[in-house]
């Protein structure tokens, strides 16, 4: 249509040319008179405007015939067929018109105020939003507004939305299934048992995922592979993974100490790293003592779920022994040992040193103990009265002399933590080759270092119980002194909060080890003992108690007082002994800059999934939080807060 009026346009441009070249020549060369000529002229000009005119009002019509076409009839059509929908609204918000498709899905709104139909569209009024997705009947639409205009856009969705629901629901997820415990408890027992605990416990994992239309598969006696989806994912997260409490009630009528590790990874499409994740996953669910989930999605930390049984004596002698065998292996191939302690050595920490340091001399391997920062405040009063003794027993090293005696062949030995970040002295860490890690700490967070031996016990109270549980397994005979063994069992007394919590045969087998040795529980007592000063911070801690429901406390140092963080752990700790109270926290501050926290449990309430809500970690019965530049006063605001939202989920449970 264009081309055909830009020819008629050029044809116009010719006939004008040749008009004044043939008006020139025929007066200059021919000298013929103006009238002929011009006249000629005229009419020809005349005829050609007339025909132009004519043309250009027909092809104008013609054009605006097509648009008011398309936008007519058709558009309506189009409308339909595409599933958008136009709205219309006054200034007073009142719907005044709506289009084809809103009125073929009955949508009777006319008049009435958009806000109150669609409350959604609120947000495109007051620019909060471009676009707001709203469900009308069985129609997902989205919902678009015309740039400060009165007029609302909506574009059908339904189907777009339900098939990508419909993939992200069919997306896979990974899932591993450990059955803690399951070798040590079936190996000693008979045919027939055996097969009691398997139909009660194995067979009963099998059911229930195959009644949730889970692939299940063996991997090994002890261990299963699950495949999903993320939609029958989602249904054992509603049902919070309801199956760890059915093996733990099956566990404890057979009387045995089975429970489940699981893990799951999700949000890749990649099945090696899917994986990876779940092997990561599962690796942590055990190592904070199983009976819980480890769900680890693509980009974000690993989430727990359960967790609500205590570890209990589920470790095995059969472990202690293997790792004796491995450590000593590891120490007779070293040329030296260090030890490693963390900030502010406690009691179980310094204990636990001065036992692997025994150990290593045992197999004649030098070894020396890192004395790095200070001691905790009643480790290094009891220290300074002991430590001629303990000079003669043992080789302690400041930090400038640590390097000098570190080679490729060095072993260093890390007791009571397992971060590099809770080191006392965390540089060394990247200097040896070959670590070993023995802690009784839950672990939440991968190694940032390799290490060749992990010995976590989160069932075991102490790490001074878990060391010297391995002396009797060493063959060259290894002896404490009164001293020596003093310290050890106070450890264990401060760990288990005088055999209170988190004590087990186990915890009194090695403490009779430890008498044997020489201990003397009045002596242990006396380093325990509070002077005038403590025992008057932690009677204004006591007063300031303020009670919760289900029997928790908090009790705070308001004014800013810097406290002592033992001092704080033995207030929580003391709180427990009061009647009917099953959790504490205490808060004070810690340092000049730092608040913190310490959370303790009778073992029924799970201070550590409480802690864990505000970034801080530990056990089921023992907790902690340090927080720096913060105050006491927003610590506790926001402390009450999650101690508030747990009581609610137990409410709903
Ligand atoms: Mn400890």
């Amino acid at each position: 249509m264009l081309n055909q009026y830009k020819k008629v346009k050029r044809l116009v441009w010719l006939v004008l040319a040749i008009e004044v070249i043939a008006l020139g020549i025929s007066h200059s060369i021919f000298r013929l008179p103006f009238s002929v000529v011009d006249g000629f002229f005229v009419v020809v000009n005349l005829i050609l405007l007339i025909v132009f005119m004519e043309y250009s009002e027909e092809y104008h019509n013609e054009r605006l015939l097509t648009i008011s076409k398309i936008l007519g009839k058709d558009s309506q059509e189009a409308f339909l067929f595409g599933e958008l929908g136009l709205l219309t609204i006054d200034h007073n918000y009142e719907v005044t018109w709506i289009s084809e498709l809103l009125h073929v899905r009955m949508y009777d709104v006319i008049g009435q105020k958009i806000m109150n139909w669609l409350p959604e569209t609120k947000l495109l009024f007051n620019n909060e939003a471009d676009m707001v997705q709203v469900t009308i009947n069985d129609h997902i639409y989205q919902i678009r507004r015309k740039e400060n205009g009165q007029t609302l856009f909506f574009k059908d969705v339904t189907d777009f939305t339900i098939v990508k629901s419909a993939s992200e629901d069919k997306q896979i997820v990974l899932g591993l299934i450990h059955f803690d415990n399951y070798e040590e408890t079936t190996q000693y027992e008979e045919e027939q048992r055996i097969s009691l605990i398997d139909s009660k416990i194995r067979h009963a994992v099998y059911h229930w995922a195959n009644d949730r239309g889970v692939f299940i598969k063996r991997l090994r006696n002890n261990r299963m592979l699950l495949v999903l989806n993320e939609m029958l994912f989602k249904q054992m997260v509603d049902e919070q993974f309801s199956i760890l409490r059915m093996i733990r009630d099956a566990s404890s009528e057979l009387d045995v100490a089975i429970t489940l590790s699981m893990a799951f990874a999700r949000g890749s499409l990649e099945f090696p790293e899917l994986e990876e994740m779940v092997n990561g996953a599962l690796g942590l669910a055990q190592s904070r003592g199983g009976d819980q989930v480890a769900i680890k999605s693509y980009g974000e930390d690993v989430v727990y779920m359960g967790g609500s049984s205590e570890a209990v004596e589920k470790r095995s002698k059969v472990r202690a022994r293997v790792i004796a065998q491995t450590l000593k292996e590891l120490i007779v191939n070293s040329s030296n040992v260090i030890i490693l302690g963390h900030k502010e050595m406690d009691f179980d920490c310094f204990g636990s040193a001065l036992v692997v340091s025994k150990i290593v001399n045992s197999y004649n391997i030098p070894v020396s103990i890192i004395m790095h920062g200070a001691l905790e405040n009643k480790l290094s009063l009891a220290y300074a009265q002991e430590k001629e003794s303990f000079n003669k027993q043992h080789h302690f090293i400041k930090e400038h002399e640590t390097y000098a005696l570190i080679n490729d062949r060095t072993l260093l030995i890390m007791v009571d933590h397992h971060l590099a970040s809770q080191s006392s002295l965390p540089q060394i860490l990247e200097k040896v080759r070959k670590i070993v890690v023995i802690d009784h700490h839950r672990r939440n967070q991968d190694f940032s270092f390799n290490p060749l031996l992990v010995y976590m016990e989160t069932a075991a109270s102490s790490t001074t119980e878990m060391v010297t549980e391995l002396i009797p397994y060493q063959q060259n005979g290894v002896e404490l002194t009164e001293a020596e063994s003093n310290f050890a069992l106070t450890g264990i007394l401060i760990d288990t909060n005088r055999f209170r919590t988190r004590t087990g045969s186990r915890t009194f087998e090695v403490s009779a080890l430890l008498k044997q040795f020489g201990a003397d529980p009045i002596l242990c007592d006396n380093y325990l003992k509070d002077n005038y000063q403590e025992f008057i911070l932690k009677t204004k801690l006591m007063q300031s108690l303020k009670r919760f429901k289900k029997g928790i406390v908090v009790a705070s140092m308001q004014d800013d007082t810097i406290l002592d963080r033992a001092l704080i752990s033995q207030v929580a700790n003391s709180l427990l002994i009061i009647k009917d109270i099953e959790a504490s926290f205490v808060v004070s501050k810690i340092s000049e800059k730092t608040v913190g926290i310490s959370a303790r449990s009778n073992g029924n309430i799970n201070v550590h999934v409480i802690m864990e809500k505000m970034s801080g970690g530990g056990h089921f019965t023992a907790a902690a939080l340090q927080r720096d530049n913060t105050s006491v006063e927003q610590v506790i605001l926001e402390l009450e807060l999650v101690i508030e939202q747990w009581l609610a989920q137990e409410d709903e449970k």
